[in-house]
């Protein structure tokens, strides 16, 4: 038996042909017709069903018992323990005190039925999700310059730009099969890359900027003012299609070259040849993903990207675009259709229309849909520390790791009455510390959709049972809803694919439209199909850019020019703590926490089995640390031990650590940007010296 199914790692969307021998054999190889992947892979794909096999899969819930220890239990009994629990807590705190944090690694249907079940079925008004680590950034910025969180691009743009410039990006071990897309480009591109290290991105590129990490906003304001100052814009496209440009141009007035080459670290030149770059290229592209998206000025700095795709009309043809690639695997879907940020359809819940719409469709009372937004996630849990929220449920995600200064997030949450953790491992960081965990089947045993980078929605098959009695997260949902005794209301959501017929009445007339798609076969059948796609398209595998007419969501079809004040970063370096942490990915083979990638015994071989911290050659020499030896990184938060990795990645007074060890989140610096709420991981003051 042979099944099509899409990767459960990253963004990128590859489709694998899983082939099950009568023996019971499986064997996973990229699938050569699929437009995204077209037969390629990374080594995470190839093995992305090993992890499944692991032995700390979670097969039956756990309930900690009366001796405070974790123990097997029935289904029936950790369902009347979640549901006595929080009933028990919003009775005596009310119907606001048990919140949800939920994840962009889960297929759509099943964010929607947790996102519909949540608010709607249980009452809660509080529900975020992993991705407000990761893309709440560029979902804002988006909505604010285009009305609606819509990342124009489609990845042939790769293939057919002219001139590719990566911000805050290391897509060569972050989104390697879309780095091969690049390969196949055939204008002989320049790449260009703007990131504080020189990463194994910058090895590949034509030019690196390597600038200083405070300073990314005043780089891409600077650039915008060079473009203004020597008329290198379109200025037919702003006139026609845009807003606020001249308040724009006299805000980027003070940012001469020269204050920026200051500030920056690069040459005034450098600058120059940056912004000529961009006059001089014909399809012009932007990039970017964390280093942006967890700046200090996130927002402002993916706007300031937008600004420049729109003042020199690179956006809505072939190999332009300002692009935020996504990061897990339903990163898009999870900004559409988890009913956390917006009503799932992209609908705003102060929107009364927008409410009884939904409703209507959803055959609800409009009374149930909260008429107010969710608090963020770090909103969620300072309210924790308050004593408002008092019942959590996590689900696929694993913040006892990945939190920003993770050591307050573990005290914190010792203030909560009840933890609900839903995992397919029972022993992450985070389900260690649960009231009740929940046995979750994971990608490879269920099936549902994602949406990838591009906008293009993806299947995924089930190809093996999950083991013991661990259930796909829908059925859980499900059952929950039985138990809480809202059952009733999810009565039509009776399977992935009857949930993706909802989600196309919801999202029809909408920008992110799929009413045109008949079911998951036709999805397959068609290498994956982008949003949007209305009813009545008739070529489902032409590849959709946005834009192409010049027209954006906002009521007078207009992209706006948005932008702000340039602010000092919130944590300062001193004498006590001179350096500057980043944090990002540290290999290919290295997913996040490692609950999955570190089960994989060849995955594992691949990447150091000890926490590492980039140093530059010079500062390691100062300060007499040797290669591979054990520093001490402190910063105000804590201070972890990590071995040096001495080299040429990272400038003098730079450092930089992966996350995917456990340390590094001890020393980041709490700090949410303030449009997005996202997590400022790029950017802390730490010290070094050797053990
Ligand atoms: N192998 C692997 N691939 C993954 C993942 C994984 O865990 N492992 N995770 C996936 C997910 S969820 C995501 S979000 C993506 C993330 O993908 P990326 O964003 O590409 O990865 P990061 O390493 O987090 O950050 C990118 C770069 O930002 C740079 N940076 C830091 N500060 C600044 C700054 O001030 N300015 C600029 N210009 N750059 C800065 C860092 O040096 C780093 O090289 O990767 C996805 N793909
Ligand atoms: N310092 C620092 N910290 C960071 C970042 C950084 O760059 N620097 N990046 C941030 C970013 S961009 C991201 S996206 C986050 C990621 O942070 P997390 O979301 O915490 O990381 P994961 O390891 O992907 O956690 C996913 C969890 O879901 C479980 N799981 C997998 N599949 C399933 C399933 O099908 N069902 C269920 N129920 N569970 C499942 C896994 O076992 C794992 O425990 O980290 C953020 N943290
Ligand atoms: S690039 Fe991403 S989607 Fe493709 S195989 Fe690797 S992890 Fe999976
Ligand atoms: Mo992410």
């Amino acid at each position: 038996m042979a099944v099509c199914s899409t990767c459960g790692y990253c963004s990128t969307g590859c489709n694998f042909t899983i082939t099950t021998s009568p023996s019971g054999e499986i064997k996973v190889a990229p699938n050569p017709d699929y437009p995204v992947n077209k037969g390629t892979s990374c080594p995470k794909g190839f093995l992305h069903l090993e992890p499944l096999k692991a032995n700390d899969r979670a097969t039956k819930p756990l309930l900690r018992n009366a001796k405070g220890e974790l123990e097997q239990v029935s289904w029936d009994a950790a369902l009347d323990a979640f549901v006595t629990n929080f009933k028990m807590i919003q009775k005596k705190y009310g119907k606001e005190s048990v919140a949800f944090l939920g994840t962009g690694q889960l297929p759509t249907e099943e964010l929607a039925l947790l996102g519909c079940l949540g608010k709607f079925g249980m009452g809660l008004v509080h529900g975020d999700g992993n991705t407000r680590q990761c893309m709440a950034t560029a979902a804002k910025a988006y909505k604010l310059s285009f009305g609606f969180d819509a990342p124009p691009f489609t990845y042939h743009d790769y293939e057919t730009s002219d001139v590719l410039i990566f911000i805050g990006a290391n897509p060569v071990i972050a989104h390697p099969v879309m780095w091969n897309r690049i390969k196949k480009n055939q204008q002989n591109p320049q790449l260009i890359l703007i990131d504080p290290r020189k990463t194994e991105t910058a090895a590949k590129v034509s030019r690196h900027f390597p600038i200083a990490p405070d300073s990314l906003l005043t780089l891409l304001y600077g650039l915008a003012h060079v473009l203004i100052a020597n008329g290198w814009l379109d200025e037919p496209y702003i006139q026609n299609t845009t807003k606020g440009f001249d308040a724009f141009r006299q805000h980027v007035a003070p940012f001469t070259p020269e204050s920026v080459s200051n500030k920056t670290g690069l040459g005034v030149q450098d600058i120059f040849d940056l912004a000529e770059i961009i006059h001089n290229g014909k399809r012009v592209s932007f990039w970017w993903t964390m280093g942006v998206n967890q700046n200090f000025q996130a927002v402002a700095c993916a706007q300031a990207i937008i600004n420049l795709a729109l003042m020199t009309g690179n956006i809505g043809r072939p190999g332009t675009g300002p692009n935020s690639i996504t990061g897990q695997a339903n990163a898009m879907g999870s900004r559409i259709f988890s009913n956390t940020t917006s009503i799932i359809g992209g609908y705003d819940f102060l929107n009364r229309d927008h409410r009884r719409k939904v409703a209507d469709i959803l055959g609800i009372d409009a009374g149930l849909i909260p008429d107010r937004n969710s608090m963020a996630y770090d909103e969620i849990l300072k309210s924790v520390q308050k004593g408002d929220i008092k019942g959590l449920w996590i689900v696929c995600t694993n913040p006892f790791h990945s939190w920003i200064n993770r050591s307050w997030f573990e005290k914190t949450m010792k203030g909560l009455e009840y933890l609900v953790v839903q995992d397919m491992y029972h022993d992450t960081d985070t389900a260690k510390h649960a009231d009740l965990v929940l046995a979750a089947a994971a990608c490879g045993e269920k099936e549902g959709t994602f949406i990838n980078s591009e906008r293009r929605i993806g299947v995924i098959r089930k190809v093996m049972d999950p083991p013991g009695d661990a259930l796909s997260d829908f059925e859980i949902f499900k059952r929950i809803s039985q138990a809480w005794g809202c059952g009733d209301m999810f009565s039509e959501w009776s399977s992935p694919a009857a949930v993706f017929e909802i989600l196309k009445r919801v999202s029809k007339g909408q920008p992110c439209d799929i009413s045109g798609i008949k079911d998951f076969d036709m999805i397959e059948r068609c290498g994956g199909i982008q949003w949007p796609c209305p009813e009545g398209l008739n070529d489902f595998a032409q590849e959709r850019r946005l834009f192409e007419d010049g027209r954006y969501f906002h009521d007078d079809g207009k992209a706006r020019f948005c932008f702000t004040d340039v602010e000092q970063a919130p944590e300062r370096t001193d004498e006590a703590y001179p350096f500057v942490l980043l944090t990002g990915r540290g290999t290919v083979v290295q997913w996040h926490t490692q609950t999955r990638t570190d089960k994989v015994d060849t995955l594992r071989k691949m990447h150091p089995a000890d926490v590492y911290v980039e140093i530059s050659s010079a500062d390691a020499e100062r300060l007499g640390i040797g290669q591979g030896q054990w520093a001490v990184v402190r910063s105000r938060r804590g201070e972890v031990r990590a071995r040096a990795l001495v080299g040429g990645k990272v400038k003098p007074g730079n450092v930089f650590m992966p996350m995917h060890y456990f340390e590094t989140n001890e020393l980041t610096f709490p700090f949410f940007d303030p449009m997005s709420r996202e997590p400022s991981y790029k950017y802390a003051a730490v010290s070094i010296r050797p053990e």
